[in-house]
Protein backbone atom coordinates (compact mmCIF):
# COMPACT_ATOMS: atom_id res chain seq x y z
CA UNK A 1 0.00 0.00 0.00
CA UNK A 2 0.96 3.57 -1.35
CA UNK A 3 2.86 5.02 2.12
CA UNK A 4 5.57 7.73 2.65
CA UNK A 5 8.14 9.18 4.85
CA UNK A 6 9.53 13.33 4.27
CA UNK A 7 12.93 14.58 5.24
CA UNK A 8 14.39 18.16 5.12
CA UNK A 9 14.68 21.49 6.87
CA UNK A 10 12.96 24.75 5.10
CA UNK A 11 16.03 26.48 5.14
CA UNK A 12 18.42 23.22 4.91
CA UNK A 13 19.56 21.47 1.64
CA UNK A 14 16.26 20.55 0.43
CA UNK A 15 13.55 18.10 1.37
CA UNK A 16 13.22 14.06 0.66
CA UNK A 17 10.55 12.36 0.08
CA UNK A 18 10.38 8.40 -0.48
CA UNK A 19 6.88 7.23 -1.78
CA UNK A 20 6.93 3.04 -1.11
CA UNK A 21 4.12 0.49 -2.04
CA UNK A 22 3.07 2.30 -5.52
CA UNK A 23 1.95 -0.41 -8.36
CA UNK A 24 3.95 -1.10 -11.04
CA UNK A 25 3.84 0.08 -14.62
CA UNK A 26 1.97 3.01 -13.60
CA UNK A 27 3.58 6.06 -16.07
CA UNK A 28 5.03 8.83 -14.32
CA UNK A 29 6.73 12.05 -16.16
CA UNK A 30 8.81 14.44 -14.29
CA UNK A 31 6.01 17.21 -15.22
CA UNK A 32 3.41 14.95 -13.38
CA UNK A 33 4.72 15.69 -10.37
CA UNK A 34 6.28 19.41 -10.82
CA UNK A 35 2.78 20.99 -12.32
CA UNK A 36 1.46 20.30 -8.46
CA UNK A 37 4.31 21.91 -6.74
CA UNK A 38 4.27 24.71 -8.88
CA UNK A 39 0.73 24.95 -8.11
CA UNK A 40 1.71 24.82 -4.18
CA UNK A 41 3.65 27.63 -4.52
CA UNK A 42 1.26 29.93 -6.05
CA UNK A 43 -1.97 31.42 -4.28
CA UNK A 44 -2.91 34.58 -3.64
CA UNK A 45 -1.40 36.03 0.41
CA UNK A 46 2.10 34.04 -0.57
CA UNK A 47 5.39 35.64 0.93
CA UNK A 48 8.68 36.10 -0.37
CA UNK A 49 10.26 33.12 -0.30
CA UNK A 50 8.04 31.72 -3.28
CA UNK A 51 10.27 34.29 -5.30
CA UNK A 52 13.21 32.54 -4.64
CA UNK A 53 12.36 28.56 -4.91
CA UNK A 54 11.32 27.10 -8.22
CA UNK A 55 10.15 23.58 -6.75
CA UNK A 56 11.10 20.83 -9.13
CA UNK A 57 11.04 17.22 -8.20
CA UNK A 58 14.25 15.48 -8.58
CA UNK A 59 13.55 11.66 -8.87
CA UNK A 60 16.33 9.53 -7.77
CA UNK A 61 14.94 6.32 -8.02
CA UNK A 62 11.69 3.86 -8.60
CA UNK A 63 11.00 5.15 -11.71
CA UNK A 64 12.50 3.29 -15.40
CA UNK A 65 11.72 4.60 -18.88
CA UNK A 66 9.16 6.75 -17.45
CA UNK A 67 6.98 3.72 -15.67
CA UNK A 68 7.40 2.87 -12.08
CA UNK A 69 8.88 -0.40 -11.02
CA UNK A 70 7.47 -1.37 -7.89
CA UNK A 71 10.59 0.05 -5.72
CA UNK A 72 10.37 2.68 -3.73
CA UNK A 73 9.91 6.22 -5.68
CA UNK A 74 12.35 8.79 -3.51
CA UNK A 75 12.34 11.96 -5.27
CA UNK A 76 14.48 15.41 -3.73
CA UNK A 77 13.30 19.25 -3.71
CA UNK A 78 16.02 21.62 -3.86
CA UNK A 79 15.78 24.29 -1.24
CA UNK A 80 17.65 27.43 -4.08
CA UNK A 81 17.50 29.87 -0.29
CA UNK A 82 19.82 27.32 0.86
CA UNK A 83 22.72 29.71 0.00
CA UNK A 84 21.65 32.43 1.65
CA UNK A 85 21.58 29.99 4.83
CA UNK A 86 24.15 27.53 4.34
CA UNK A 87 26.63 28.43 7.57
CA UNK A 88 23.14 29.00 9.59
CA UNK A 89 21.89 25.65 8.33
CA UNK A 90 25.32 23.60 7.99
CA UNK A 91 25.24 20.00 8.99
CA UNK A 92 28.68 20.48 9.84
CA UNK A 93 29.94 22.77 13.03
CA UNK A 94 30.66 26.52 11.68
CA UNK A 95 32.21 28.62 13.92
CA UNK A 96 30.13 30.88 16.29
CA UNK A 97 30.55 34.17 14.45
CA UNK A 98 29.10 32.06 11.15
CA UNK A 99 26.33 30.30 13.01
CA UNK A 100 23.55 32.82 13.17
CA UNK A 101 21.56 34.18 16.17
CA UNK A 102 20.02 32.03 18.13
CA UNK A 103 16.10 31.99 17.95
CA UNK A 104 14.71 32.29 21.18
CA UNK A 105 11.38 34.11 21.15
CA UNK A 106 8.74 31.37 20.56
CA UNK A 107 5.81 32.42 18.13
CA UNK A 108 2.17 31.54 19.61
CA UNK A 109 0.69 29.38 17.31
CA UNK A 110 3.73 27.50 15.75
CA UNK A 111 5.48 24.64 17.15
CA UNK A 112 8.16 26.59 18.44
CA UNK A 113 8.04 26.30 22.23
CA UNK A 114 6.09 23.03 22.05
CA UNK A 115 8.86 21.31 20.17
CA UNK A 116 11.63 23.13 21.91
CA UNK A 117 10.07 21.49 25.26
CA UNK A 118 9.50 18.14 23.28
CA UNK A 119 13.42 18.01 22.52
CA UNK A 120 15.10 19.98 24.62
CA UNK A 121 16.29 22.41 21.88
CA UNK A 122 16.85 25.64 23.36
CA UNK A 123 17.70 27.13 19.95
CA UNK A 124 14.00 27.17 18.37
CA UNK A 125 15.27 27.22 14.93
CA UNK A 126 16.07 23.11 14.69
CA UNK A 127 12.05 23.09 15.37
CA UNK A 128 10.88 25.39 13.59
CA UNK A 129 13.29 24.19 10.43
CA UNK A 130 11.17 21.30 10.22
CA UNK A 131 7.42 22.15 11.62
CA UNK A 132 7.31 24.69 8.54
CA UNK A 133 4.65 24.43 5.95
CA UNK A 134 7.41 24.07 3.69
CA UNK A 135 7.41 20.14 4.46
CA UNK A 136 4.19 20.44 2.40
CA UNK A 137 6.36 20.07 -1.04
CA UNK A 138 7.10 16.69 -0.49
CA UNK A 139 3.59 15.38 0.43
CA UNK A 140 3.06 17.25 -2.76
CA UNK A 141 5.15 14.65 -4.66
CA UNK A 142 3.40 12.07 -2.94
CA UNK A 143 0.16 13.10 -3.46
CA UNK A 144 0.98 13.75 -7.38
CA UNK A 145 1.86 10.10 -7.32
CA UNK A 146 -1.35 8.76 -6.00
CA UNK A 147 -3.20 11.28 -8.34
CA UNK A 148 -1.88 9.14 -11.42
CA UNK A 149 -3.17 5.98 -9.69
CA UNK A 150 -6.91 7.24 -9.15
CA UNK A 151 -6.44 8.50 -12.55
CA UNK A 152 -6.15 5.10 -13.62
CA UNK A 153 -10.03 4.40 -12.17
CA UNK A 154 -11.35 8.03 -13.63
CA UNK A 155 -11.45 8.97 -10.69
CA UNK A 156 -10.48 13.46 -10.38
CA UNK A 157 -10.15 14.89 -6.75
CA UNK A 158 -10.34 18.77 -6.26
CA UNK A 159 -9.07 20.70 -3.28
CA UNK A 160 -10.66 24.14 -2.82
CA UNK A 161 -11.25 27.14 -1.19
CA UNK A 162 -14.28 27.73 0.47
CA UNK A 163 -13.71 30.59 2.41
CA UNK A 164 -11.07 32.96 3.78
CA UNK A 165 -11.23 35.59 7.25
CA UNK A 166 -14.63 34.03 7.27
CA UNK A 167 -15.66 35.39 3.62
CA UNK A 168 -17.10 33.20 1.17
CA UNK A 169 -19.94 30.20 1.29
CA UNK A 170 -19.79 26.94 -0.11
CA UNK A 171 -21.57 27.69 -3.71
CA UNK A 172 -20.45 24.64 -5.29
CA UNK A 173 -21.70 22.19 -2.18
CA UNK A 174 -23.21 19.54 -4.10
CA UNK A 175 -21.97 20.07 -7.84
CA UNK A 176 -20.04 17.28 -9.43
CA UNK A 177 -16.22 17.81 -9.66
CA UNK A 178 -15.56 18.35 -12.95
CA UNK A 179 -17.58 21.37 -12.96
CA UNK A 180 -16.05 22.86 -9.78
CA UNK A 181 -13.14 22.17 -11.43
CA UNK A 182 -14.28 24.85 -14.15
CA UNK A 183 -15.79 27.23 -11.68
CA UNK A 184 -11.92 27.42 -10.03
CA UNK A 185 -10.46 27.82 -13.56
CA UNK A 186 -13.13 30.57 -14.64
CA UNK A 187 -12.79 32.66 -11.05
CA UNK A 188 -8.94 32.42 -11.64
CA UNK A 189 -9.29 34.39 -15.02
CA UNK A 190 -11.65 36.26 -13.78
CA UNK A 191 -9.27 38.42 -10.85
CA UNK A 192 -6.24 36.96 -12.42
CA UNK A 193 -5.34 35.64 -9.07
CA UNK A 194 -4.65 31.85 -7.43
CA UNK A 195 -6.93 31.62 -5.16
CA UNK A 196 -7.92 28.28 -5.75
CA UNK A 197 -11.86 29.02 -5.37
CA UNK A 198 -14.94 28.29 -7.69
CA UNK A 199 -17.32 31.27 -5.62
CA UNK A 200 -16.79 33.94 -7.99
CA UNK A 201 -18.89 36.08 -5.65
CA UNK A 202 -16.49 36.12 -2.92
CA UNK A 203 -13.51 35.37 -4.86
CA UNK A 204 -12.43 39.28 -5.14
CA UNK A 205 -13.43 39.91 -1.21
CA UNK A 206 -11.00 37.21 0.21
CA UNK A 207 -8.55 38.95 -1.80
CA UNK A 208 -9.42 42.42 -0.48
CA UNK A 209 -9.23 41.02 2.94
CA UNK A 210 -5.87 39.58 2.19
CA UNK A 211 -4.76 42.81 1.28
CA UNK A 212 -5.91 44.60 4.60
CA UNK A 213 -4.38 41.68 6.60
CA UNK A 214 -1.18 42.21 4.87
CA UNK A 215 -1.79 46.17 5.56
CA UNK A 216 -2.29 45.62 9.19
CA UNK A 217 0.51 43.26 9.36
CA UNK A 218 -1.95 40.05 10.25
CA UNK A 219 -2.79 36.91 8.56
CA UNK A 220 -5.61 35.26 7.79
CA UNK A 221 -7.15 31.43 7.50
CA UNK A 222 -9.95 29.38 6.41
CA UNK A 223 -11.94 26.94 4.70
CA UNK A 224 -10.73 24.17 2.35
CA UNK A 225 -13.02 21.73 1.02
CA UNK A 226 -11.39 18.25 -0.65
CA UNK A 227 -14.11 16.59 -3.36
CA UNK A 228 -13.93 13.50 -5.66
CA UNK A 229 -16.03 11.56 -8.32
CA UNK A 230 -18.23 9.38 -6.80
CA UNK A 231 -15.88 6.74 -5.22
CA UNK A 232 -16.67 3.16 -5.56
CA UNK A 233 -18.44 1.86 -2.77
CA UNK A 234 -16.64 -0.69 -0.59
CA UNK A 235 -13.42 0.86 0.22
CA UNK A 236 -12.19 1.05 3.81
CA UNK A 237 -13.43 -1.18 6.27
CA UNK A 238 -16.31 -0.80 9.40
CA UNK A 239 -15.20 -3.46 11.44
CA UNK A 240 -12.08 -1.92 13.33
CA UNK A 241 -11.31 2.03 14.00
CA UNK A 242 -7.73 1.74 12.43
CA UNK A 243 -9.20 0.22 9.24
CA UNK A 244 -11.97 3.29 8.89
CA UNK A 245 -11.04 5.27 5.48
CA UNK A 246 -12.92 8.39 6.46
CA UNK A 247 -10.44 8.28 9.62
CA UNK A 248 -7.54 7.73 7.70
CA UNK A 249 -8.11 10.82 5.72
CA UNK A 250 -9.25 12.93 8.78
CA UNK A 251 -5.67 11.85 10.33
CA UNK A 252 -4.37 13.10 6.77
CA UNK A 253 -5.95 16.32 7.02
CA UNK A 254 -5.11 16.91 10.05
CA UNK A 255 -1.51 16.50 9.74
CA UNK A 256 -0.90 19.46 7.48
CA UNK A 257 -0.04 22.35 9.29
CA UNK A 258 -1.95 24.86 10.43
CA UNK A 259 -5.32 22.33 10.04
CA UNK A 260 -7.61 23.10 13.75
CA UNK A 261 -10.96 20.49 12.43
CA UNK A 262 -12.51 18.22 9.94
CA UNK A 263 -15.90 17.34 8.83
CA UNK A 264 -17.12 14.95 6.32
CA UNK A 265 -20.35 16.25 4.30
CA UNK A 266 -22.77 17.91 6.58
CA UNK A 267 -20.29 17.29 9.70
CA UNK A 268 -21.26 19.38 12.52
CA UNK A 269 -24.42 20.65 11.04
CA UNK A 270 -25.57 16.99 11.37
CA UNK A 271 -26.02 18.02 15.03
CA UNK A 272 -28.67 20.31 14.26
CA UNK A 273 -31.78 18.41 13.03
CA UNK A 274 -33.33 14.74 13.16
CA UNK A 275 -32.35 12.32 11.61
CA UNK A 276 -34.24 12.08 9.01
CA UNK A 277 -33.78 15.59 7.41
CA UNK A 278 -29.94 14.67 7.04
CA UNK A 279 -29.09 10.64 6.75
CA UNK A 280 -29.12 10.02 2.52
CA UNK A 281 -32.11 7.74 1.52
CA UNK A 282 -31.10 4.93 -0.91
CA UNK A 283 -33.09 4.33 -4.16
CA UNK A 284 -32.22 1.74 -7.20
CA UNK A 285 -32.24 1.51 -10.60
CA UNK A 286 -31.27 -1.37 -12.64
CA UNK A 287 -28.84 1.08 -14.76
CA UNK A 288 -27.23 2.85 -12.40
CA UNK A 289 -27.22 0.41 -9.58
CA UNK A 290 -27.95 1.96 -5.49
CA UNK A 291 -27.62 6.03 -5.42
CA UNK A 292 -29.18 8.98 -2.98
CA UNK A 293 -30.39 12.01 -3.78
CA UNK A 294 -27.89 14.04 -0.98
CA UNK A 295 -24.57 13.28 0.17
CA UNK A 296 -24.69 14.23 3.89
CA UNK A 297 -22.12 11.70 4.86
CA UNK A 298 -19.74 13.17 2.99
CA UNK A 299 -19.63 9.98 0.89
CA UNK A 300 -18.64 7.56 3.75
CA UNK A 301 -21.00 5.31 6.35
CA UNK A 302 -19.21 3.30 8.73
CA UNK A 303 -15.60 4.64 7.23
CA UNK A 304 -16.99 2.63 4.04
CA UNK A 305 -17.16 4.30 0.84
CA UNK A 306 -20.76 4.46 -0.04
CA UNK A 307 -20.58 5.26 -4.13
CA UNK A 308 -21.04 8.80 -3.51
CA UNK A 309 -18.29 11.24 -4.49
CA UNK A 310 -15.51 12.35 -1.25
CA UNK A 311 -16.70 15.55 0.18
CA UNK A 312 -14.72 16.66 3.22
CA UNK A 313 -13.45 19.94 4.92
CA UNK A 314 -10.71 21.52 6.68
CA UNK A 315 -9.92 24.18 8.87
CA UNK A 316 -7.28 26.42 8.25
CA UNK A 317 -5.98 28.46 11.31
CA UNK A 318 -4.55 31.63 10.01
CA UNK A 319 -0.79 31.62 9.53
CA UNK A 320 1.61 31.93 13.34
CA UNK A 321 4.19 34.22 11.95
CA UNK A 322 2.23 37.71 12.79
CA UNK A 323 4.27 40.70 11.45
CA UNK A 324 2.94 42.84 13.81
CA UNK A 325 3.75 40.88 16.61
CA UNK A 326 2.24 39.15 19.96
CA UNK A 327 3.18 38.70 23.53
CA UNK A 328 5.86 36.22 24.09
CA UNK A 329 8.81 35.08 26.35
CA UNK A 330 12.28 35.02 25.37
CA UNK A 331 13.33 31.30 26.82
CA UNK A 332 16.79 32.52 27.53
CA UNK A 333 15.94 35.32 29.40
CA UNK A 334 12.42 34.27 30.53
CA UNK A 335 11.25 38.15 29.82
CA UNK A 336 8.34 39.42 28.42
CA UNK A 337 8.60 40.16 24.70
CA UNK A 338 6.65 40.54 21.60
CA UNK A 339 7.70 38.24 18.80
CA UNK A 340 10.88 38.56 15.92
CA UNK A 341 9.04 39.11 12.13
CA UNK A 342 11.77 37.45 9.52
CA UNK A 343 9.14 36.66 6.76
CA UNK A 344 6.24 35.15 5.94
CA UNK A 345 3.16 34.10 3.96
CA UNK A 346 -0.16 36.58 4.89
CA UNK A 347 -2.95 33.48 3.61
CA UNK A 348 -1.79 30.03 2.96
CA UNK A 349 -5.36 28.97 2.36
CA UNK A 350 -5.37 28.22 -1.45
CA UNK A 351 -2.26 26.53 -0.98
CA UNK A 352 -3.66 24.27 1.84
CA UNK A 353 -6.81 23.58 -0.59
CA UNK A 354 -3.61 21.27 -2.73
CA UNK A 355 -2.19 20.02 0.05
CA UNK A 356 -5.11 18.74 1.40
CA UNK A 357 -6.40 17.25 -2.01
CA UNK A 358 -2.50 15.42 -2.01
CA UNK A 359 -3.17 13.86 1.02
CA UNK A 360 -6.24 12.69 0.74
CA UNK A 361 -5.33 11.59 -2.54
CA UNK A 362 -2.84 9.30 -0.68
CA UNK A 363 -5.51 7.68 1.34
CA UNK A 364 -7.94 7.36 -1.26
CA UNK A 365 -5.40 5.62 -3.75
CA UNK A 366 -4.24 3.38 -0.83
CA UNK A 367 -7.57 2.38 -0.36
CA UNK A 368 -8.25 1.24 -3.49
CA UNK A 369 -4.86 -1.29 -4.01
CA UNK A 370 -6.11 -2.82 -0.73
CA UNK A 371 -9.31 -3.36 -2.23
CA UNK A 372 -7.68 -4.39 -5.88
CA UNK A 373 -4.43 -5.73 -4.65
CA UNK A 374 -2.08 -3.19 -5.40
CA UNK A 375 1.49 -4.49 -7.14
CA UNK A 376 0.53 -3.91 -10.71
CA UNK A 377 -1.52 -1.07 -12.73
CA UNK A 378 -2.95 -3.62 -15.18
CA UNK A 379 -3.99 -6.03 -12.18
CA UNK A 380 -5.87 -3.24 -10.59
CA UNK A 381 -7.58 -2.19 -13.71
CA UNK A 382 -9.06 -5.86 -14.38
CA UNK A 383 -9.68 -6.31 -10.71
CA UNK A 384 -12.06 -3.33 -10.67
CA UNK A 385 -14.03 -4.01 -13.84
CA UNK A 386 -15.03 -7.45 -12.07
CA UNK A 387 -15.62 -4.79 -8.75
CA UNK A 388 -17.76 -2.65 -10.64
CA UNK A 389 -19.95 -5.38 -12.64
CA UNK A 390 -20.21 -7.18 -9.03
CA UNK A 391 -21.55 -3.73 -7.34
CA UNK A 392 -23.73 -2.95 -10.15
CA UNK A 393 -25.98 -6.44 -9.34
CA UNK A 394 -25.46 -6.13 -6.10
C1 LIG B 1 6.92 27.74 3.03
C2 LIG B 1 8.10 28.35 3.16
C3 LIG B 1 8.39 29.16 4.35
C4 LIG B 1 7.14 29.83 4.88
C5 LIG B 1 5.97 28.89 5.06
C6 LIG B 1 5.90 27.79 4.10
O1 LIG B 1 9.35 30.07 3.91
P1 LIG B 1 10.18 31.09 4.84
O2 LIG B 1 10.11 30.59 6.26
O3 LIG B 1 11.55 31.04 4.25
O4 LIG B 1 9.51 32.40 4.62
O5 LIG B 1 6.74 30.80 3.94
O6 LIG B 1 6.05 28.34 6.33
C7 LIG B 1 5.01 28.49 7.18
C8 LIG B 1 3.80 28.80 6.82
C9 LIG B 1 5.30 28.23 8.55
O7 LIG B 1 4.40 28.40 9.37
O8 LIG B 1 6.42 27.88 8.87
C10 LIG B 1 6.55 26.96 1.83
O9 LIG B 1 7.39 26.75 0.91
O10 LIG B 1 5.38 26.55 1.77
Amino acid sequence: MIRYLTAGESHGKGLTVIIDGVPANLSIKNSDIDYYLGERQKGYGRGGRQKIEKDRAEILSGIRAGKTTGSPISVFIKNKDFETWKNIMSVEPVPASRAGKEFTVPRPGHADLAGGMKFNQKDLRNVLERASARETAARVVAGAIAKKILSEFGIEILGYVVSIGGIGDDECMSKPVKSVMKAMRLTQLKYRSDIRCPDSKNADLMIKKINEAAKEGDTLGGVVKVISSPLPAGLGDYTQWDKKLDAKIAAALMSIQAVKGVEFGAGFVYTEGHGSDFHDEIFYSRSKGYSRKTNNAGGFEGGVTNGEPLSVRAAVKPISTVKKGMQSVNIKTKKKVKTVYERSDICAVPSASLIAEAVTAVELAGALQEKLGGDEIAFMKSNYKNYRSYLKKF
